[in-house]
């Protein structure tokens, strides 16, 4: 069948939804489960294209994260090349590694920064973590107006009810808790984000403060784009719970709780049903399985690390970094 059978030229710019996706080798399982949710809730008459930017896959996760293309969603690859800017990226993670509380010092999380500069041809796009699960149509998603604003984004729930995360934000950033937004999920106006120059800008703040913070980049795009950002429906980035909402369009498992880690977990459900699509199914159930009471307590702790390291900075008495 022609793709043109519907009357909608995929290759005219615009009509094609262009979701980003940013993993290393480690992530592609997770990712995978979240495309194929993805593919299950698109709408027939649209077409879409799922960009994976990574840093180098094995042959077999590439084989099967293709194999996840469907009549009317494309998948492509596109490999991070060590630019001068990445460099810098990595070496500001290396720096930070060797610090306490290291969640999110792991280049990866950055890759998604660089996508107004590496996609011109794109003016919006979407960029979602590879730990989410899609039950509704992206395409709604991509069809929200930005009405110029540079980002579309949810309010970062975890920072309402952790003490100190709240108090890290406000103190240590200098953000209104109740308008630092979650980075798992995002309608990213391309084109402003190019003329504000965003990938320079958070360059430019890692040389000049080095600073060590809670969630690094998340961080650098509440502080670069503040002002910028609509805040979209919570049904968007929505934290697991028992009894989920039929309205809710997206479930993101942040920070713990992670399916493929804990059983009894809420929303394991359609994390498995969506893995089971996957040519990854039974290494994420081993993965389950390996992850014993060592990891489990090695994990806890890492948590509990990252919660006081934001306690330690919300002490702050003035933001760490002026943008
Ligand atoms: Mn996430």
């Amino acid at each position: 069948m022609s793709i043109f059978h519907t009357g909608v030229n995929p290759l005219k710019q615009g009509r094609v939804v262009p979701v980003f996706i940013t993993i290393n080798g480690a992530y592609a399982p997770y990712a995978a489960a979240a495309i194929h949710s993805l593919t299950e809730h698109v709408d027939p008459k649209r077409y879409y294209r799922v960009i994976i930017l990574h840093d180098g896959l094995n042959f077999v996760s590439r084989i099967r994260l293709r194999n996840l293309v469907t009549k009317n969603v494309a998948i492509q690859f596109k490999k991070m090349t060590r630019s001068l800017y990445l460099k810098a990226i990595i070496a500001y993670c290396t720096r930070r590694q060797k610090g306490a509380g290291d969640f999110f010092s792991s280049a990866v999380y950055y890759y998604r920064a660089f996508i107004p500069m590496l996609f011109p041809l794109y003016k919006k796009a979407i960029y979602i973590d590879s730990d989410t699960i899609l039950r509704g149509d992206i395409g709604e998603l991509f069809d929200i107006d930005l009405e110029d604003k540079a980002l579309a984004a949810v309010v970062d729930k975890k920072v309402a009810v952790i003490p100190e995360f709240r108090g890290y934000v406000e103190k240590a950033l200098g953000i209104p808790a109740e308008e630092y937004v979650n980075s798992g999920v995002q309608l990213m106006n391309l084109k402003k984000m190019r003329k504000l120059k965003y990938l320079s800008t958070m360059i430019e703040l890692i040389r000049e403060f080095d600073a060590d913070l809670v969630a690094p980049d998340q961080d650098y795009l509440n502080l670069i784009l503040k002002g910028d950002i609509m805040h979209l429906s919570p049904n968007w980035n929505a934290e697991p719970t028992k009894d989920l909402a039929r309205n809710i369009k997206l479930v993101h498992f942040n920070l713990f709780n992670k399916p493929w880690h804990y059983k009894d977990v809420p929303c394991e459900r359609i994390f498995w049903k969506a893995a089971k699509g996957t040519g990854f199914y039974k290494d994420l159930k081993r993965q389950q399985v390996a992850f014993d009471a060592e990891k489990q307590r090695a994990d806890h702790a890492k948590v509990e690390a990252l919660i006081k390291k934001a306690g330690r900075l919300a002490k702050s008495k003035e933001p760490i970094i002026r943008v």
